[in-house]
């Protein structure tokens, strides 16, 4: 009989049983970094805890949180608690300014994140018959290597075609039958263009599954990508200075997304209090790692927004669940003082059927007044019948926009393909407040 769970013991734990674990292993990567990362063995004086007498959970509270500013001071290998000698692999991420943030792995980080995208995978219903085309992109970046590792450790066959050359990526699609596509959501959306464009029919293809993440995407945009290319779409987080994608990943039940709870310790705290929220609260996710070896981070602070239930799921297994990420506390827009995330932006860009899935939010000011403009395409058909009638198709949604958002954002519809797509991360905003250009 087919097993149900990839690794029952760890992924059914009772919720007393999680903590416990959670504990012993904390008290572990304490000592680690105590002993060995001089950043932390400061903070960790100065926060008055001795790592060799912590006990309970309760306790994480007096711990430093760690920002990726110390990530940036610490550049490059200033958090590692192994010597190089151990570690087998270096990822960073580019950011925008400054200097990348570097993150570490030794052996046994590397077949643990391995393990985890593996059972990842097969919770969302992938087994070791499926074709895995992976087109996260392949090299720094710690999507098209992580999930590539998890994958084969599944069984399962891997392409790693990596990010971009799209035509080339839907004729492997359909010389080779992949069955899953692993890139982020608005990749995929443009794969599902190029591929009508070349006239092909994703319904008759064995493509069953995809596993977006890497950037916020809305359930609007999920009923999109599953209409275009006729998959289930499930949502995998992660950010790589935990480890990278595999942090959390819906099941095939896809009702949030079970955090891995046995290797990262997830809290939701007030990002201006930065105190801990009740159950149930929107808050900023911070994450604790609990075993990882090289590059071990106490209570980081991801600025991603999201909710956490620690109610078992339906499929049964009881590591809790984070609410799909709505957005970054620093891609929240404020608009004239109000507050506005892209995220609900896209939920009602999505409703409305005439236009396509493309969008781009364009913000700036002028006379000291903030402006905020919404450039979205519509579909050939809509924009040649529409044509004389733009004007009122723009306000409609505009009003749309203003019951959701509770701003005026000025909609200019766009003709088809105007708007740049995205191989990887998608840029949803241009803030030329801040000096940036389209
Ligand atoms: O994006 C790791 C990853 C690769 C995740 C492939 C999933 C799939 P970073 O480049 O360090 O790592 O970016 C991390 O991306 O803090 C979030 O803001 C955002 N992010 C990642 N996954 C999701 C998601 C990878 N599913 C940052 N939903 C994170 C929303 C996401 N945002």
């Amino acid at each position: 009989m087919e097993k149900f769970y990839w690794e029952e013991e760890y992924e059914t734990l009772p919720r007393e049983k999680i903590r416990s674990l959670q504990a012993e292993r904390l008290k572990k990567t304490l000592i680690n970094v105590y002993e060995n990362v001089k950043f932390y063995k400061n903070k960790l004086d100065d926060a008055g805890v001795n790592p060799y007498k912590f006990k309970n959970l309760e306790d994480i509270e007096k711990l430093p949180f760690t920002t990726k500013e110390d990530l940036r001071l610490n550049y490059p290998f200033g958090l590692f608690a192994k010597p190089l000698s151990e570690i087998v692999r270096i990822h960073s991420s580019s950011g925008t300014t400054g200097n990348p943030t570097v993150v570490s792995y030794t052996k046994n980080d590397i077949s643990m994140w391995g393990g985890l995208i593996a059972r990842d995978l097969y919770s969302t219903g992938v087994r070791s018959q499926d074709i895995i085309q992976n087109s996260y992109g392949y090299g720094l970046f710690t999507g098209g290597l992580g999930l590539h590792y998890g994958a084969e450790l599944l069984g399962a066959t891997v392409i790693p075609s990596s990010g971009g050359l799209t035509e080339r990526q839907i004729k492997i699609m359909q010389d080779y039958g992949s069955t899953v596509i692993c890139c982020t959501p608005s990749y995929a959306l443009y794969i599902a263009e190029v591929g009508k464009e070349l006239g092909i029919d994703f319904a008759n293809m064995p493509l069953r599954i995809g596993i977006f993440g890497a950037e916020p995407w809305t359930e609007e945009m999920r009923k999109e990508i599953e209409a275009r290319l006729f998959i289930d779409a499930i949502d995998i987080y992660g950010l790589s200075e935990i480890i990278g994608p595999g942090v959390s990943c819906e099941c095939s039940l896809k009702c949030g997304l079970h955090v891995a709870e046995d290797h990262f310790l997830p809290e939701i705290i007030d990002p201006a209090a930065t105190k801990p929220l009740p159950p149930g609260s929107t808050g900023e996710i911070v994450f604790t790692s609990l075993t990882k070896e090289a590059m071990p981070l106490i209570r980081y602070r991801t600025r991603d927004l999201s909710i956490l239930d620690d109610l078992p799921c339906q499929c049964g297994r009881t590591h809790s669940r984070m609410k799909k990420p709505m957005g970054r506390t620093d891609d929240m827009l404020i608009i004239r003082g109000v507050n506005v995330f892209p995220s609900q932006i896209e939920e009602v860009l999505m409703q409305v059927k005439e236009i396509e899935p493309h969008y781009l939010i364009v913000v700036d000011r002028q006379n000291y007044l903030d402006t905020i403009e919404l450039w979205v395409e519509v579909s050939e058909d809509v924009f040649a019948e529409k044509i004389n009638d733009l004007e009122k198709f723009e306000s409609s949604i505009e009003n749309k926009l203003y019951g959701a958002t509770g701003i005026n954002i000025d909609v200019k519809l766009k003709e088809p393909k105007t708007i740049k797509r995205s191989e990887g991360k998608a840029k949803r905003v241009i803030d030329r407040r801040k000096g940036e250009k389209i």
